[in-house]
């Protein structure tokens, strides 16, 4: 089989890699140089553990290369990024408009194209219409005409990979086919056949947009209910990692942790497309983006009472040691970190020494640069203030100083240590 994969980020590229693994030709366009080329010496541009071999030893046997161009293949993978824009976070799908104006003057009678782009519900029929507007000349399915075959056959098929354990999830996890007819759906379950090992779960193309923003807006909606938890128990001075701890040894519950909000290019994101989409109903899942977007906030108030009172006591820059960087713990990956957000903020209103701690990487980004990177030995010694961003097994293993007040955003510091 001959596979075209369109994006060479953090899920096309080991997508398209392990289709070369496994026996497909494959090549990954990108619109970015310095991608291609990296990836055609047998390297990548993203970190994700155990990805570089496997990349490396499809090009070298010559069944991966990456290009600026596409090729005309058997089955076409779009998986490139479905940013929003404004307040109201209106989902901008140009990326995957670029890609079907680039692939339709390729497509065959009987090809496959397969979104897997996060996206609206409604973005693959979006997508039929750009490519059936530049091919005239070749039918295209309708979604409410499932039994009705057209020339190209069209899927959507969400991945669920987690960052870090892209490569073993991308084999083992179950995946949900949804094409837009059922030869459609029949074709793209032979495309993943070739390499994934989970289930391949068979829907419509509208269900299946629907359930990749789903599985993200209910982790959303819980992590919001522990970070409600986290303030309230701070108010009524309750432990609340004793609390969830408690309540999670009933048969029925499961809550989640609290923290200092919710990073990362997923979580944060796909539910808005569920709350622009349905303004009206969507109730729960636009308060749970909102209680979550607002708890860095509040862990910079908590920092600011604990400055204040040094400065009450005389001391007019307290050092305040923020620990954790990343958007979670034992990653490196600083973007759309919560953590990152309180340490620019906190630089900025320039109330305090800021010592930042983050084991995981050698320089500050951009935006911190104003900033001082600091081991995690010197900080514990040096701090006035300390505060636990994030749970990296680092800051588990060291015994954080008891007699210097410290604001635990993660639970690092668990009930029985304090009480
Ligand atoms: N977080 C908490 N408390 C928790 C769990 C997580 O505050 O109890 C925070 C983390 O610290 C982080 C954020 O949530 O800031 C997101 O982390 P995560 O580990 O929950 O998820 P991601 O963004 O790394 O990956 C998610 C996964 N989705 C689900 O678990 C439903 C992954 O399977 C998806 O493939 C990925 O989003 C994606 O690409 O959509």
């Amino acid at each position: 089989k001959n596979v075209c994969v369109f994006g060479l980020g953090y899920i096309g590229l080991p997508t398209a890699a392990m289709f070369a693994h496994h026996g497909a030709n494959v090549v990954g366009v990108d619109v970015n140089p310095h991608a291609v080329d990296t990836i055609n010496q047998g390297k990548i541009h993203i970190v994700e553990p155990g990805l570089e071999a496997i990349v490396k030893q499809a090009v070298d046997k010559g069944t991966l290369k990456a290009s600026l161009t596409p090729e005309h293949s058997d089955a076409y993978l779009i998986a490139v990024p479905t940013p929003f824009k404004g307040d109201d976070h209106t989902p901008d799908l140009s990326y995957i408009q670029a890609v079907s104006e680039a692939l339709a003057p390729l497509l065959e009678k009987g090809d496959v194209v397969i979104l897997e782009s996060t996206s609206p519900v409604g973005a693959t029929e979006q997508m039929v219409e750009w490519l059936a507007a530049a091919r005239p000349d070749l039918t295209f399915p309708d979604y409410y005409q499932p039994d009705h075959e057209a020339d190209i056959f069209v899927a959507y098929c969400p991945e669920r990979v987690l960052p870090g354990k892209v490569v073993e999830e991308l084999i083992s996890n179950d995946r949900i086919i949804g094409g837009m007819t059922k030869e459609s759906t029949k074709k793209a379950q032979e495309v993943y056949r070739i390499f994934v090992e989970g289930n391949l779960l068979v829907t419509n193309s509208r269900t299946a947009e629907m359930a990749k923003l789903t599985e993200n807006a209910s982790r959303d909606v819980s992590i919001a209910f522990a970070n409600e938890l986290s303030i309230i128990s701070d108010k009524l001075d309750i432990n609340v990692w004793e609390l969830i701890e408690l309540a999670n040894h009933h048969p029925r519950v499961n809550i989640l942790q609290p923290g200092a909000g919710v990073g990362g290019h997923c979580i944060a994101v796909d539910p808005w497309f569920i709350v622009n989409q349905n303004p009206e109903e969507a109730r729960i899942t636009r308060m749970a983006r909102e209680i979550n977007d607002g708890k860095p906030k509040w862990v910079i108030a908590k920092i600011n009472e604990q400055i204040e009172a040094f400065k009450q006591n005389g001391v007019d820059r307290p050092k305040v040691a923020l620990l954790g960087l990343a958007f979670k713990p034992d990653i490196d990956d600083l973007r759309e970190s919560p953590a990152v957000n309180i340490a620019r903020d906190m630089l900025d209103a320039n109330s305090a020494e800021i010592l930042l701690v983050e084991p995981n990487i050698n320089e500050l980004p951009k935006s911190l640069i104003a900033g001082k990177l600091v081991e995690l030995d010197s900080a514990l010694e040096q701090a006035d203030i300390m505060v636990l961003l994030v749970g990296h097994n680092q800051f588990k293993a060291v015994s954080i100083p008891h007699d210097k007040p410290v604001i635990d955003a993660v639970g690092i510091i668990k009930f029985h240590e304090v009480n």
